[in-house]
């Protein structure tokens, strides 16, 4: 790839807060290759500005809703934002894009605001690599906040955790036990814990139940709050964002170099992983299938098969 006058106005142009060419960003550095590497590298001296907000939760509990109704209050606040919706492709949640972009639809004629949903199959980094990348090129792009959408379903929300300054997480009465799910690690990242749906019957059972898990929580300088939404009738909004403010206002900049070197840490272990997962899972590579056999038939031990595995990872690679 050459460095046609096209790629680098593009960084310029992005830089600029240019819708076409954030978008255009966001596509190449789904790929790889040297011009992922020359548009990361000049957008270095931009990172850091935007406060990276994470939304978090389980399916159904009216995350997106509660974004859209989140863009209205901080449009109202003078603030720019953009949001990175990532879809899980799951058959839960399959049909979730679209109607995000209906949801969301209010905001399209707003150039204060921008929208992407990010696919989470098919990245070589995974869902938070590319989501990473993405925040921070929305965050070069001069928007003032940056929500990252994602369902809690696993791993993911714990690895968006560790690129959001503030992290949301979301849960709503009535999606059985939704809190039990979010008791397993989730609690410990959350900023803000918020109810949505409080509009429905046991909403304060479901504040109470986290208030009385967040005790048990070790003191910390923060107080994390559990605050009440209706997203569809966008009450709770200025409280929410009130809170977000708060947390966003004691970011500091060496904390918000350290989020930034462990976005970059994840990156690195999840890229690597999935090479190492390609070889052995989908490959069919002749060395890699000796190796299987030897540690099937117990010929050699699965320690020594990792490191041989390892090591012939390292002779197939290619030199930089
Ligand atoms: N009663 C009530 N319904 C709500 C509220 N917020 C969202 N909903 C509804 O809950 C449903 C799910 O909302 P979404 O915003 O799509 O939820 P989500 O968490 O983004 O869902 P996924 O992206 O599929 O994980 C929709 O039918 C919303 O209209 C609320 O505060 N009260
Ligand atoms: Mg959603």
């Amino acid at each position: 790839m050459n460095d046609t006058p096209e790629k680098n106005g593009l960084a310029a142009r992005l830089l600029a807060g240019q819708p076409a060419a954030l978008a255009r960003a966001i596509s190449i550095i789904e790929g790889e290759g040297e011009a992922v590497t020359r548009l990361l590298k000049s957008i270095q001296p931009n990172l850091g500005r935007a406060v990276v907000v994470g939304f978090t939760g389980p399916p159904g509990a009216g995350k997106s809703t509660l974004v859209n109704a989140f863009i209205a209050e901080m449009r109202g606040r003078g603030k720019t934002v953009a949001v990175a919706a990532v879809d899980p492709s799951s058959p839960i949640t399959g049909g979730a894009v679209l109607g995000d972009r209906i949801r969301m639809a209010e905001h399209t004629m707003d150039s204060g605001v921008y929208i992407r949903s990010l696919a989470s199959r098919g990245h070589l980094g995974g869902l938070s690599a590319s989501a990473a990348r993405v925040a921070d090129l929305m965050d070069a792009a001069g928007y003032d906040v940056v929500v990252l959408e994602t369902v809690g379903a696993g791993q993911s929300e714990v690895e968006m955790a560790e690129m959001a300054d503030v992290r949301i997480v979301i849960s709503a009465p009535g999606l059985g036990d939704d809190v039990q799910a979010i008791k397993a690690g989730i609690l410990e990242i959350a900023d803000i814990l918020v109810v949505n749906k409080d509009d429905l019957p046991l909403a304060n059972r479901t504040v109470r139940q986290l208030q009385s898990m967040l005790a048990l929580r070790a003191p910390s300088d923060w107080k994390v709050p559990v605050l009440s939404t209706n997203a569809v009738e966008r009450t709770g909004l200025p409280e929410l964002a009130d809170a977000i403010e708060s947390k966003a206002a004691l970011r500091t900049i060496k904390g918000a170099r350290a989020a930034l070197s462990s976005r970059t840490r994840r990156l690195l272990a999840q890229t690597a992983a999935k090479h190492v997962e390609d070889l052995i899972l989908r490959d069919q590579n002749p060395t890699a299938e000796a190796i299987i056999t030897a540690l099937q038939q117990a010929d050699i031990d699965l320690r020594t098969a990792t490191s041989k595995i390892l090591k012939h990872m390292h002779e197939s690679l290619p030199d930089e």
